[in-house]
């Protein structure tokens, strides 16, 4: 069977999750096309042969137009930040590859629905990295959604806090830069939360919100280092143009009532991820941090008995985890990574769309971008709008 060959494009965080991630697929899962990690690309040619010596990858590109036209690539994955998402997608669209592409999809809606059309017009598949989803007590949660088991849906209460850039002194790394990364925590992680609720309970048709910036000008990076960077101390300051801060409030298709929150500033909480869903019938809730539960609550048991109860989501009867350890051996973050490119290396063998696709990334914009608008207008803003 003909090897599904990978370009990476960026080689940083994401780059590194993602090539960690088509290392091990083939150790865990069986896909119908075996993956191969073919090309890595990044500008400088030294630190990106060195990157591709460490993930495995065969060869190395310093551009990544050269990339997309070669003929022994067959899917592009995007881990660059976002403002180069949009042109190497549609090149690559163009150039007939399979794209996997970072979330946010783009800097704003109207480019993320110009990478679904030249993805759609070219017949590739597409895939945006909501990875959280991936998490086997989400697929677990979706599963018993739509079994009926919650019933009808009153509330989704999503945040996703952090607090990485508290400090003033923290240097206006890409992330803040409104040109690079489009919008602050409402893109970086507001969309991994919009993305769950989607998923889980369903489209939202309107919202209203606020988006703030608690430190308004932070020194200029000299150097990236991870998510971090490096300024010298006398540093010239740039305005920061990104929110550290989103809220909002919105309106799911279905009647039920969301609750969002993410930011870079709640001391003390490091990637804390937290869903909860109220339905008729019980109510489910996660924390990233402990990924491997799922708890469950039903109006359904018996009375006198009923409670919280904790699902260790870590058996073989649970999503993914066949492929996986024996019960009770947990895994982390890097294997919903393993899960997400398990998903989109089958879509292209089994020439099936994949989820979640760019249709869904822009879905996610259209949602942030309403809530920016909200912010602005101090107003409720229809998604259709968008
Ligand atoms: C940084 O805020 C970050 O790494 C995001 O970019 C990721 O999408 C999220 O997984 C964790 O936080």
């Amino acid at each position: 069977m003909q090897p599904i060959r990978f370009g990476l494009v960026g080689y940083k965080f994401m780059g590194k999750a993602h090539s960690n991630a088509l290392a091990r697929l083939p150790m865990f899962f069986d896909t119908d096309r075996p993956i191969e990690r073919r090309v890595l690309c990044g500008r400088d040619g030294a630190w990106a042969a060195e990157a591709a010596e460490k993930f495995g990858y065969a060869q190395v590109e310093t551009d990544w137009r050269k990339l997309v036209a070669r003929d022994d690539v067959d899917a592009i994955d995007i881990t660059a930040p976002s403002n180069v998402h949009k042109e190497v997608a549609i090149a690559a669209a163009q150039a007939g590859k399979h794209i996997f592409c970072e979330k946010p999809l783009a800097l704003t809606t109207d480019d993320a629905r110009e990478m679904l059309d030249a993805a759609r017009k070219a017949g590739v598949r597409h895939q945006i990295g909501f990875n959280y989803r991936f998490a086997p007590a989400l697929v677990l949660a979706k599963k018993m959604i739509d079994e009926g088991k919650l019933g009808r849906i009153f509330h989704f209460r999503g945040s996703f806090l952090q607090d990485w850039i508290i400090d003033p002194e923290f240097p206006k790394v890409w992330r803040l830069d409104k040109s690079v990364c489009g919008s602050g925590s409402l893109g970086d992680l507001g969309a991994h939360v919009i993305d769950a609720a989607r998923y889980l309970v369903g489209d939202i048709e309107s919202v209203t919100g606020l988006t703030r910036t608690f430190v308004k000008e932070r020194p200029i990076v000299e150097r990236m280092t991870g998510l971090s960077g490096k300024a010298g101390s006398d540093a010239p300051r740039a305005p920061v143009d990104v929110d550290d801060a989103a809220a909002f409030i919105a309106s799911f298709e279905n009647g039920a009532v969301g609750v969002f929150e993410a930011t870079r500033f709640s001391q003390g909480h490091k990637n804390d991820m937290r869903l909860e869903v109220n339905g008729e019938k019980g109510s489910i809730r996660f924390e990233f941090e402990r990924m491997n539960e799922l708890w469950y609550f039903s109006a359904e048991d018996e009375p006198g008995l009923q409670g919280w109860r904790m699902i260790q989501v870590s058996e073989g009867i649970h999503p993914y985890w066949d492929k996986w350890w024996p019960a009770g051996h947990v895994i982390g973050f890097p294997e919903t990574f393993v899960h997400e490119f398990y998903e989109f290396a089958q879509c292209i063998a089994q020439e099936r769309e994949c989820a979640p696709s760019f249709e869904d990334g822009v879905k996610v914009s259209q949602i942030m971008d309403a809530a920016e608008l909200a912010s602005s207008r101090r107003a409720w803003v229809d998604i259709k709008e968008i």
